[in-house]
């Protein structure tokens, strides 16, 4: 099965969490693609660092359930603490998409509920992948992207 990881730092080394985020991600499932890395302004909770965020598709054999507990785990183990909701943190794991599955069950929401509104999602999503559907709001990632950049203007 194929899934979108969006993967994203901002305290300490940001470059060496996400490279250590990425060897555990590999060591349980098969990374296929990698975005670039992009410096981006934190959204929502303003007060904090700049992020660095990429997106990466793994081919993996777990459940979504399954993906989601390993990703929990890594991000424990990088000292990841949840002090403030959207607050800073060493490392982020989010589940993007998963095949086109849509799942909402308490602890997990598939595809994830802002992927589509993001620009630190949609940019590294393009980079890898621009035709992909949103399975939600049957549009590609391009043209999600396009609608951001626009309202902007
Ligand atoms: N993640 C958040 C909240 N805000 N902003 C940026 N730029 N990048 C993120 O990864 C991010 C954020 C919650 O997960
Ligand atoms: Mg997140
Ligand atoms: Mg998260």
């Amino acid at each position: 099965m194929k899934a979108y990881l969006g993967i994203g730092s901002n305290i300490g080394d940001r470059n060496g969490f996400i490279a250590k985020a990425l060897q555990a991600i590999n060591e349980e499932n098969i990374i296929l693609e990698k975005s670039s890395i992009y410096e981006t302004e934190p959204v929502g909770y303003k007060d904090q660092g700049k992020f660095l965020n990429a997106v990466i598709l793994v081919e993996t054999r777990k459940t979504p359930q399954q993906l989601l507990a390993h990703i929990s785990k890594i991000e424990s183990s990088l000292d990841r603490e949840r002090i403030i909701k959207n607050g800073p943190r060493t490392i982020d794991i989010d589940i993007l998409f998963f095949e086109s599955k849509i799942i909402q069950e308490d602890a997990l929401t598939i595809p994830h509920p802002r992927a589509h509104e993001r620009e630190f999602v949609l940019q590294p999503m393009c980079d890898i992948n621009k035709d992909l559907i949103h399975p939600v709001y049957q549009k590609t990632m391009a043209t999600l992207l396009e609608g951001l950049q626009n309202d902007k203007k």
